[in-house]
């Protein structure tokens, strides 16, 4: 049984509109504690969804501000529970008075992403849109507003639901077989069982596919700055941020620890990482910053790897050249082109099929480096084809159910009974299960939910 909890939904600071939230039973009767409509009727009495307007009490009944109070009624609410808004001004201690007021009616403090929870446990959405509404609320470029709105309108969901159905549709007519072998079913085909694995594996690994591109739209891209020391790796990335977030100096060796920002190219959200540069020797903090260059270099997407352009290759380019090839992708960006450039540019370019040309000092070819950033990282458009996967705990268990399925059809092939083939994909079942929260683990779901702020 659900009690009735209430939040205040807008942030704490002085602003337009603020709103406070009840969802639960009792939620009417708990407004016409601290609300009277102009029209003298109650809350209780009120339509659906209607806006009444009138005046908000304390938990004296004080009058404390004019608002429009609604009421959407069970299942048709947020949480498929009684909700009720007031809509107040945006002033955070008249909101902070109704929100006492409404605890002294019988509510109780929702808890971080309550609203939300209770949403998913009364299957209004499921876990995928849950996880979108977080992923919405965090959304930094348009790319990443279309890929949550697309996961929050279900995409996933359809997707896994499809090659769910097809599974359990497989599972319950083998049962049938085996359970009443005198009863006239049609006899469990082996080329019908091949083709139903084969149809859920592609419809999985195609699935799976979208998790990286939709992790860097959800996310960010994890990008590198590396390079030798004061080939401008600092000065790129104040210049890329539009201001000055490193320390840049002509000594080597400036930067020492990794420095990390986020900053929009091209609509690609990057995760930009300003790393110490490589070179030999050093002393015991350079190494440290080194080993950490390195360390990101591992988990970077991309590494733009600059070069001081103005004069030939040292040695420790060489160096960071051969590290930056940790990163998945390398992007070389030659620096220093307003004092004129010496470097060997078509022997680069053969090496670096992505090149730019840049001045950090003076900006020239930033909006090029930008242009071949996003070219490396096609961001989707809005409506195209948005079911991505967009975190860890999707792709684990689409992963799982694929492994599961790619198991049964080579145990079936290899000749185990069909039934020990299906042991498998009821567990490719339960993984899909667990992607859509149709089975899940509670500590699974508070984790989902304790993302999410007060008041979601
Ligand atoms: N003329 C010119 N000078 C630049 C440019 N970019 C950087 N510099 C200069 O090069 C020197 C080194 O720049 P930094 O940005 O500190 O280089 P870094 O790669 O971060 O160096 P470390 O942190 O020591 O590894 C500074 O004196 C900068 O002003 C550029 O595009 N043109
Ligand atoms: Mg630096």
């Amino acid at each position: 049984m659900s009690d009735l909890i209430a939040a205040i939904a807008t942030p704490p600071i002085p602003c337009a509109i603020g709103i406070l939230r009840l969802s639960g039973p009792g939620a009417a009767a708990a407004v016409d504690q601290v609300f009277r409509a102009f029209s003298g009727r109650t809350m209780t009495q009120a339509p659906d969804r209607a806006l009444v307007y009138g005046t908000l009490l304390d938990r004296e009944g004080a009058p404390i501000d004019r608002v429009l109070a609604t009421i959407s009624r069970a299942p048709h609410s947020y949480t498929g529970e009684d909700t009720a808004e007031l809509q107040c001004h945006g002033a955070p201690a008249v909101l902070a008075l109704g929100l006492e007021a409404l605890y002294a009616a019988g509510a109780r403090p929702a808890k971080p992403g309550e609203f939300t929870r209770r949403a998913f446990l009364n299957g209004k959405l499921d876990l995928t849109q849950a996880e979108a509404v977080g992923d919405l609320l965090e959304a930094q470029t348009d790319a990443a507003v279309h890929t949550a709105a697309g996961q929050l309108a279900g995409g996933i969901s359809r997707r896994a639901e499809e090659i769910y159905r097809e599974l359990v549709d497989l599972s319950a007519h083998f049962h049938a077989v085996l359970d009443y072998p005198d009863e006239d079913i049609d006899p469990f085909r082996a080329e019908t069982l091949s083709k139903a694995l084969e149809r859920g594996e592609n419809g999985l690994s195609a699935l799976l596919d979208t998790y990286e591109r939709g992790r860097f739209v959800a996310r960010g891209v994890p990008c590198v700055l590396a390079g030798r020391t004061n080939a401008g790796k600092s000065s790129l990335l104040n210049a890329l941020l539009g201001y000055q977030r490193a320390i840049v100096t002509d000594i080597p060796g400036t930067t020492r620890d990794t420095v990390e920002e986020t900053v929009r190219l091209d609509g690609v959200l990057l995760r930009l990482i300003d790393t110490a540069g490589l070179r030999e020797g050093g002393d015991a903090v350079e190494r440290l910053g080194m080993e950490r260059s390195r360390a990101a270099l591992d988990r970077a997407a991309l590494a733009l790897l600059v070069l001081d352009g103005s004069v030939p290759l040292t040695p420790e380019d060489k160096i960071a050249m051969a590290e930056a090839q940790r990163a998945e992708r390398v992007l070389c960006v030659v620096n220093k082109a307003d004092r004129g450039t010496v470097v060997d540019l078509p022997a680069l370019r053969a090496r670096y099929p992505a090149l730019c040309l840049v001045s950090a000092r003076t900006g020239a070819g930033l909006s090029d480096l930008s242009a071949s950033v996003a070219a490396l990282f096609p961001q989707p458009g809005a409506g195209g084809g948005l079911a991505m996967l967009t975190n860890a705990r999707q792709a684990q268990a689409v992963t799982r159910a694929l492994d599961a399925l790619r198991e049964a059809h080579r145990g079936f092939l290899a000749g185990i009974t069909p039934d020990a083939a299906l042991t498998d994909v009821e567990e490719a079942m339960g993984a899909l299960g667990e992607l859509t929260g149709r089975t899940v683990r509670e500590d699974v779901v508070d984790r989902i939910f304790s993302r999410f702020c007060v008041g979601k």
